[in-house]
């Protein structure tokens, strides 16, 4: 049987009935073959982190109405995610829309409470995945990455020298203040990396570009070791940066990662949809194949973020974010068939 329920297309079209996340069960819907779900999707409708156009408060709601033709099974990594993962749409995370700290600490505490025990605390039980709900923020700014990466930190056992991270975005968000404020979507990882959230030494940043406000941007991810890689060296040696990326996954050898999905590292021309636009970047495939790189990776949460809607084109962008979202959820389940492939074989 199917882990994740879907509503029978035949009966009920992908354009009739009220929006989920490619159409899983709302949470509080799921029945007892998806008990404790693998993987809880959120909203967080939060834009009071940015620094250029305001407007990713509406991301989820127009990230949900674009994700109804996303379908079950992947071609590309041979996996149906309903049929191995349990899914489900946990509705949106509580906001106070003039406050970014008492948003992300809202959020935090929305997302510790969300699905199955927390991973350390169910290593003993019975659930197929025996390691609790999996978190899959959808933004909203970036800022709100922080809370959930928190809450997925948290529900780990809070693993000293922080979670690995699989960073896809136009900017490295490693800016300490914008207008005195610390907690903004251009500071999210050197924060998340001051409170021992995240290991910059197991840190890829992909598909950074610029023009940025001047070379000491770069200074923070150089000086703590992580790892860049731009869209033009991407763009130059496309073959070897997806080699690069895959090793990177494989060198993480198992070890938990948190993967987050800055829209913006997309060309403008695919995805305009969003906040702080940068010209020359992924193309809407470029951008699927370098997640589909990471094959192998043991994503332990994610989130997907900067999907404004007022500012796209007939839905590309928040199109796109859905099928990002279908992708990550890809390499989850192909872990857990070539995980279930082991214990057979032994
Ligand atoms: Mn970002």
């Amino acid at each position: 049987m199917a882990r994740t329920i879907l509503p029978d297309a035949r009966r009920t079209p992908r354009f009739a009935g009220v929006c989920t996340f490619c159409r899983y069960p709302l949470l509080e819907a799921v029945g007892r073959e998806g008990r404790p779900v693998d993987w809880a999707l959120y909203g967080v409708p939060f834009d009071g982190g940015v620094t250029y156009r305001p407007g990713a408060r509406f991301g989820p709601r127009a990230i949900r109405e674009a994700s109804q033709y996303v379908k079950r099974y992947s071609i590309e990594q041979d996996v149906d995610v309903c049929e191995v993962l349990s899914l489900a749409d946990a509705g949106d995370a509580p906001v106070l829309p003039y406050d970014i700290k008492g948003t992300l600490e809202a959020v935090t505490a929305f997302a510790k409470g969300l699905g199955g025990a927390a991973i350390a605390k169910a290593a003993r039980g019975k659930a197929a995945r025996s390691d609790g709900t999996r978190l899959l923020a959808v933004g909203g700014d970036h800022s709100i990455a922080y809370a959930n990466l928190r809450a997925t930190w948290e529900r780990q056992g809070r693993p000293r020298g922080g979670l690995a991270l699989l960073h896809f975005d136009s900017h490295l968000d490693t800016v300490d203040a914008v207008w005195g404020e610390k907690w903004g979507h251009a500071s999210v990882f050197i924060r998340a990396i001051e409170d021992g959230l995240v290991d910059p030494s197991r840190m890829l940043s992909v598909g950074i570009k610029g023009p940025l406000n001047s070379k000491d941007d770069l200074a923070f991810a150089r000086e703590h070791g992580v790892t860049v890689l731009t869209y033009e060296q991407f763009h130059r040696g496309r073959a070897e940066a997806l080699g690069e990326i895959a090793a990177f996954a494989q060198r993480l050898d198992g070890a938990p990662a948190y993967l987050t999905f800055d829209i913006d590292c997309v060309d403008p021309a695919f995805a305009p949809g969003t906040g702080t636009p940068s010209v020359g970047g992924f193309t809407s495939a470029e951008a699927l194949g370098v997640v589909r790189a990471l094959r192998g990776a043991n994503v332990i949460g994610a989130d997907v973020v900067e999907v404004l809607p007022d500012r796209d084109v007939g839905g590309a962008t928040a199109l796109l974010a859905a099928h990002v979202i279908f992708e990550i959820l890809c390499l989850d389940a192909l872990r857990v068939v070539s995980g279930n492939a082991k214990r057979k074989r032994r």
